[in-house]
């Protein structure tokens, strides 16, 4: 049969490379093809969720930015500094988490979704028109996020005024003025040219941009064991080597942006700079179970006790 499978970046931006190695794993075990859609030719995000839900296609990779409203509990990746920075650390509890592995499978499988896996993509920085030192500076910026409420909440206790928009508006939104500033993973920042549209970078530690791959869950749960161990396999090899293919890259992005526009302004904020941050955590986290109840409370407490266990493992 031909698979189809859509994700939100282009064919050589993180999530392309990710269903590139799916693919490619799928194909060389199985009569299959897989068909791969990248960005803006089946729509937005909200687009080829919908169709994956109603079975058009086979695969989808969004992220949880764009999934807070079929999934509130989805959105608790946007608790600031809740993901450790360190990324040995990152990477471990990805692997290892029980939220994310047994927990959030469940939550998916209500909305007709396979959930097959989380990955990391990288540290977001900001990208705004004036250098960002403290929340003062935020102060009237019109920020895009995903449309995603705690996301929301999260830029406005950071001082700014958050517009919602889908991806595909904003390079506009920040050419003509109508928002001043967007967060984004290194490599994103870079392949999407935003230093074209904004003059400073500011990185704060304050996440990692998560996304999510799944099945269409009527569609996996008809194949055969067979196939859906290639898809499992296929899966945990993409996984492995998304991994790897991040080792480096928020830096040399960094690099090729300096490189682009010498007069881009990047500044990594020091741990003073960043605490006035790092202090809207509790009430983010608080905003997040309102908005989640007694299955986000739960989520968030097992996915502590996942990133504890993640830094037992990995000091030393
Ligand atoms: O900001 C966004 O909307 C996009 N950012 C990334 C890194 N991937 C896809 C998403 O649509």
């Amino acid at each position: 049969d031909t698979w189809r499978y859509a994700f939100e970046e282009a064919m050589e931006e993180v999530q392309g490379k990710y269903a590139q190695k799916f693919k490619e794993e799928v194909e060389a075990n199985s009569d299959h093809e897989v068909q791969l859609f990248p960005f803006g030719t089946l729509g937005e995000s909200a687009d080829t969720m919908e169709q994956a839900q109603a079975g058009i296609l086979q695969f989808v990779d969004q992220s949880p930015g764009f999934t807070g409203a079929l999934i509130p509990e989805a959105q608790v990746f946007f608790v600031p500094y809740l993901l450790p920075q360190d990324q040995d650390t990152l990477f471990e509890f990805f692997r290892n988490s029980v939220a994310i592995n047994e927990m959030f499978p469940e939550l998916y499988a209500e909305q007709g979704l396979e959930l097959l896996t989380m990955f990391p993509e990288g540290e977001v920085c900001m990208t705004t028109q004036e250098p960002v030192h403290s929340p003062e500076d935020l102060n009237e910026v019109k920020f895009r996020v995903m449309t995603n409420p705690l996301l929301v909440e999260s830029y406005e206790a950071f001082g700014a005024v958050p517009t919602p928009l889908p991806w595909g508006e904003v390079y506009g939104a920040l050419q003509t003025g109508i928002i001043q500033g967007q967060e984004n993973p290194g490599f994103f920042l870079e392949s999407t040219k935003m230093y074209e549209v904004t003059d400073v970078i500011t990185c704060i530690g304050h996440n990692n941009f998560t996304t999510a791959v799944m099945a269409n869950k009527q569609f996996y749960d008809g194949l055969p064991e067979e196939d859906q161990q290639v898809i499992q396999n296929a899966t945990d090899a993409a996984f492995e080597y998304i991994l790897e293919y991040q080792q480096g890259l928020q830096e040399e992005s960094l690099d090729k942006i300096r490189e682009a526009k010498p007069e881009m302004e990047i500044n990594i904020l020091s741990e003073e700079e960043r605490q006035p941050f790092m202090d809207t955590a509790s009430q983010v986290e608080e905003e997040f179970i309102g908005m989640a109840g007694d299955s986000g409370q739960e989520i968030l407490d097992q996915m502590k006790q996942d990133l504890e266990d993640a830094r037992q493992a990995t000091s030393g």
